[in-house]
């Protein structure tokens, strides 16, 4: 994090450190070491494939990465900077990979200049007079395949289409017209028994604003069920979960402040006084009567100070209570956002994944009890079978720090080096280690039969040693160990979200094939 100075001498060569020299990059833990800036485009053809991939693989698994084109601010955080996106297209078990940064306003007008002119995450008065009227997005989080479009999100502004073939950037806000909000959740879910992608926006109506919009889109990109409400405080909510009558919204004790951000100063700061808060939003009208809600009625419910940062999945029981699943870490878990008076998280700060349960007849205010513990251990980046999302699931795929290669602390703040697979109805836990000196990253699930958890779970890892990556595949009946490794020729920055579009679902499945090479320098992919 830009907050954190290292020293120069332990990342460079040479007698005094590069010489003595320094680059125009910020000195920074996201910009150094496996963070180095890549900022590479260009395309690989068929990957080097230890082992073997299992035919049935054929989509793509789409990753973005945030990589600042240009050197920031000093004081830049770690999620800001210029969205890039790795496209790898499985087919006949080979790997093509190809790597774009999405062409956003802020990514031309800062490479065009040659320099940073936008100034703090989120903060438009730290930024050049010049852009402050462009759209802010990075588009670095996350990529969902929607009505025909790869959407690059950034919850702060509305999605970015990308074409998911060339991966050119084709236009900014592709579903003009329906919504007046001017943000989209960089975690929209897609309902898999209705087809639709469940959408919220919070800021919505502008900096530092409480309303929050929730919505749906059709598989034409066609919205309904459009509702609005007010935010309790201007929170940051990040992700959300579904179940076929509700939307669960995850308010972190973070609190944007349009006087902070005047001053020059980040849009968040921690607030202890904060309970994690959770809002239950109806999906349609009339979905929550049976509960006694009244129309429009949205429930507020709250826990302790703490950070639920992802959620897997949520169902609802049939009795009135209503389960999710997240991460939980028992501090802030971003210390580049402290609190008004600088205040930091402890280095000791703890996480777990756990369910937290709320009984949609009580009423609003109501402080839920503790939430069930199911892994003890540092996790992140928990994703199921997504056949099941909004009912009530067996696996859980996620990210961990390896028990047994641990110092034990359970904190928070070590690397995550191998992947989880929790069965949530015998509790039994297997892991993959990634190995030493490695790091995995978000593991995507892909299905090989109707059966819950029966497939493929890809992850990509770092080789800190060799200063590479690579994409591990394994599957679920043998997950201790890969059944391929695909090899990447360089190191890409550690990346955020991704997601496995099946070849099916873009159309693709002739095309891929006929050929061998997907990339576009062979001529073999055009727009659809
Ligand atoms: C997160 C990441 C973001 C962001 C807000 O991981 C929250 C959480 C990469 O950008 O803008
Ligand atoms: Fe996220």
């Amino acid at each position: 994090m830009a907050t954190e100075i290292i020293p120069i001498e332990s990342k460079t060569w040479g007698p005094d450190g590069h010489y003595g020299l320094r680059s125009k990059w910020p000195v920074a833990l996201d910009l150094a070491g496996s963070n180095l800036p890549c900022r590479l485009e260009g395309e690989v053809g068929s990957l080097v494939v230890f082992g073997d991939i299992p035919k049935e693989i054929t989509g793509v698994f789409y990753r973005v990465m945030v990589d600042p084109y240009v050197p920031p601010d000093e004081r830049n955080v770690p999620i800001d900077g210029d969205g890039s996106i790795s496209a790898f297209w499985f087919h006949d078990g080979k790997v093509d990979m190809k790597m774009r940064y999405i062409e956003t306003e802020r990514y031309k007008l800062e490479r065009k200049a040659g320099r940073a002119l936008f100034g703090l995450y989120r903060n438009p008065f730290t930024h050049h007079p010049c852009v402050r009227a462009a759209v802010d997005s990075t588009a670095n989080t996350n990529l969902v395949y929607w009505a025909g479009y790869l959407l690059a999100l950034k919850e702060v502004a509305l999605p970015y289409a990308v074409d998911p073939i060339t991966l050119d950037t084709i236009k900014y806000d592709p579903f003009a017209g329906q919504v007046r909000a001017k943000t989209f959740t960089a975690h929209p879910k897609v309902d898999p028994r209705t087809n639709e992608l469940v959408v919220f926006g919070y800021e919505a109506t502008g900096l530092g604003s409480l309303d929050v919009v929730i919505y749906a889109l059709d598989q034409d990109g066609v919205k309904t069920n459009e509702f609005w409400f007010r935010s309790p405080w201007c929170a940051f909510i990040h992700d959300c979960a579904i179940t076929p009558n509700f939307v669960v919204l995850f308010l972190w004790p973070f609190e944007a402040s349009v006087e902070r951000m005047k001053q020059g100063k980040q849009h968040w700061a921690w607030n202890y006084d904060r309970p994690a808060t959770f809002i239950v939003v109806p999906r349609r009208p009339g979905c929550a009567a049976e509960y006694g809600w009244k129309e429009k009625e949205h429930q507020v419910y709250e826990w302790k100070n703490c950070m639920p940062i992802h959620t897997a999945g949520a169902w609802e029981s049939g009795d009135g209570m209503l389960y999710v699943e997240s991460t939980r870490v028992h501090d802030n878990a971003f210390p580049f956002f402290p609190t008004e008076s600088g205040e930091m998280p402890s280095s000791e700060t703890k996480g777990d994944f756990v369910r937290w349960a709320f009984d949609l007849r009580q009423p609003t205010g109501t402080v839920i009890d503790d939430p069930e513990v199911l892994l003890d251990v540092p996790c992140e980046f928990p994703r199921i079978d997504e056949r099941f999302l909004g009912v009530r699931y067996e696996w859980v795929f996620l990210n961990v720090f390896i028990p047994q290669r641990s110092d034990d602390s359970r904190n928070i703040f070590q690397g995550l080096n191998g992947l989880a697979m929790h069965n949530n109805n015998s509790g039994e836990t297997r892991f993959f280690y990634a190995g030493d000196d490695s790091l995995c990253q978000e593991p995507i699930f892909i299905p090989r039969s109707a059966e819950e958890g029966d497939g493929w779970v890809m992850t990509l890892i770092e080789r800190k040693a060799s200063n590479r990556c690579e994409i591990a595949v394994i599957d679920t009946e043998d997950f201790e160990r890969p059944v391929a490794i695909v090899q990447l020729p360089f190191h890409v920055k550690a990346q955020i979200h991704g997601n496995w579009v099946p070849a099916a679902r873009l159309a693709l499945e002739d095309i891929v094939k006929q050929d061998e090479v997907l990339v576009s320098g062979r001529g073999a992919l055009e727009p659809l």
